[in-house]
């Protein structure tokens, strides 16, 4: 078994920060020693088989993206990523676990559903990977399975209040699901947003001849998006459920979920870095030479990037810093404009929805950092140890402490990362919603159970090198 010996850096967790040197045999983390440590006389560093070079930079447990959707088959097209360019892209960013979406849609059964996206990733993943499952159709059946997806190692589903016809559940299915989720201590995951009401709002602009892509942010109106939360909390208190609600971008959700949490609820909200950072006025509303209006299909998702006037971005920050939200996940969901966004050209209802960040969400929250919204701990905490403990990784996962799996992160905070196509770009995008981006700090050597995958912007590893992980139950209820 290799060891690694990563001396001089400065560990960093949730709860603080100290020089240490790790030592990592084989595929785990077997000691963090005092720096320059001479365990029983031995020289480690001249005893080990690398020595990774930390001086003067943050050692930290590696990036867990609890949201992705590789592959998704939606909007009349397929997620550009793959399971294989889609991690390779977030081992790139830092990035050493991914939780994506296996797909049950309406009529199908919810193992066959599992089953395909075991497929879809076997042998293909340059990081460790698990899943939650999407249950698109709440009916005696899938009910019926449900808990058995505990012993799959998949202790949380999805649930979507938009999309009707697609992966929509009404009240009585979220009733039902939320009982089995009480029941089993399986997590809920909840799309929050009135599907119905804003597929009217969309179908009238459309009518109007308001059909660009800045249209699709003033259908989903926040106040669906109040509305949706406000009604899964209330599902979730009457029936016990642990209630997550995904990709949260409106101020007046975060209220709602704050509201739920001083009641001691069980609820929990993700943000996403597109709703700290982008906006309606100047995403959604930008105009190229290229695409003319067309420019903000590049950044129409659900939930939609919301008003700067309104001040949802500011309020994302302060929720992150008040832990009334508690993670940040990309909802990597990306499509190239080629061929993919513009199937919605001439009707915002038609443009695939979803935008890619897998690779950039622990630079995007390390410029939160730098800027002081978020402290260095926290930046820990939002990206690897909460996501670990949220969805039943921790331990393994998340932390930098003996037996723990070694995937760490050697952070430069001298370093540059300026992102863009030609520049920091792997995803299997035409395009970066994040063109133009400059972080001013730099992933430098990323390790993921033991193996360095990146040094210095080289794919060291392997398509097959990253496994399914089973999951347990949540470990941050209170
Ligand atoms: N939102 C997106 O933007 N893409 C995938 C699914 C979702 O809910
Ligand atoms: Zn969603
Ligand atoms: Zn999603």
């Amino acid at each position: 078994m290799a060891t690694t010996l990563i001396t001089g850096g400065t560990v960093v967790s949730a709860t603080g920060r100290a020089p240490a040197d790790v030592l990592v045999d084989g595929e785990t983390i077997v000691a963090v020693l005092a720096p320059g440590s001479q365990l029983l006389g031995t020289d480690l560093a001249r005893g080990v088989d690398t020595v990774v070079d930390a001086t003067g930079k943050y050692v930290i447990p590696g990036g867990i993206d609890a949201h992705t959707h590789m592959e998704l088959p939606f909007g009349g097209t397929n997620a550009s990523d793959t399971f294989e360019t889609g991690t390779r892209a977030a081992a790139h960013g830092g990035t050493t676990t991914i939780i994506d979406f296996a797909v049950q849609t309406y009529g199908q059964k919810v193992m066959d559903g599992l089953a395909a996206w075991h497929e879809k990733a076997a042998g293909n993943c340059a990081i460790d990977y698990g899943f939650h499952q999407i249950i698109g159709g709440v009916d005696a059946d899938s009910l019926a399975v449900m808990p058995s997806l505990v012993d799959e190692g998949i202790t949380s589903f999805k649930l979507f209040m938009a999309y009707p016809g697609v992966f929509y559940s009404d009240d009585a299915q979220i009733l039902k699901a939320m009982q089995v989720s009480a029941d089993t201590g399986l997590l809920t995951m909840m799309h929050a947003e009135n599907g119905p009401v804003i597929d009217v709002l969309a179908a009238q602009l459309a009518e109007e001849g308001k059909t660009d892509p800045y249209f699709h942010g003033i259908a989903r109106a926040w106040e669906m998006e109040e509305e949706a939360t406000h009604r899964a909390i209330m599902i979730a208190r009457l029936t016990g459920a642990p209630l997550y609600v995904v990709h949260v971008s409106a101020k007046q959700a975060v209220e709602q979920l704050a509201a739920a949490r001083d009641r001691g609820q069980n609820v929990f909200g993700e943000t996403c870095p597109q709703y700290l950072y982008l906006s309606l006025e100047e995403q959604l509303g930008a105009s190229s030479e290229e695409w003319g209006a067309f420019e903000g299909a590049k950044w129409v998702c659900s939930t939609p990037l919301r008003a700067r006037a309104e001040g949802h971005q500011h309020a994302m920050w302060q929720g992150l810093r008040t832990n009334d939200l508690q993670m940040v996940s990309t909802d990597h969901c990306p499509f190239c404009m080629k061929g993919q966004k513009e199937l919605g050209l001439g009707d915002f209802r038609k443009i695939p929805n979803g935008i890619g960040s897998v690779e950039h969400r622990m630079d995007l929250m390390y410029q939160g950092v730098v800027t002081g919204e978020i402290t260095l701990e926290r930046w820990v905490e939002l990206t690897s140890t909460t996501p670990a403990r949220m969805f039943g990784l921790y331990g393994k996962k998340g932390v930098i402490q003996p037996g723990a799996d070694a995937d760490i992160v050697v952070y430069d905070p001298n370093g540059h990362t300026s992102i863009g196509l030609g520049k920091t770009h792997h995803m299997n995008m035409d395009h970066s919603a994040w063109e133009g981006y400059e972080i001013d700090g730099h992933v430098d050597t990323v390790i993921s159970r033991g193996k360095v995958v990146v040094d210095d912007n080289q794919y060291l590893g392997a398509k097959g090198d990253g496994r399914f992980v089973k999951r347990g139950l949540s470990q941050y209820l209170v």
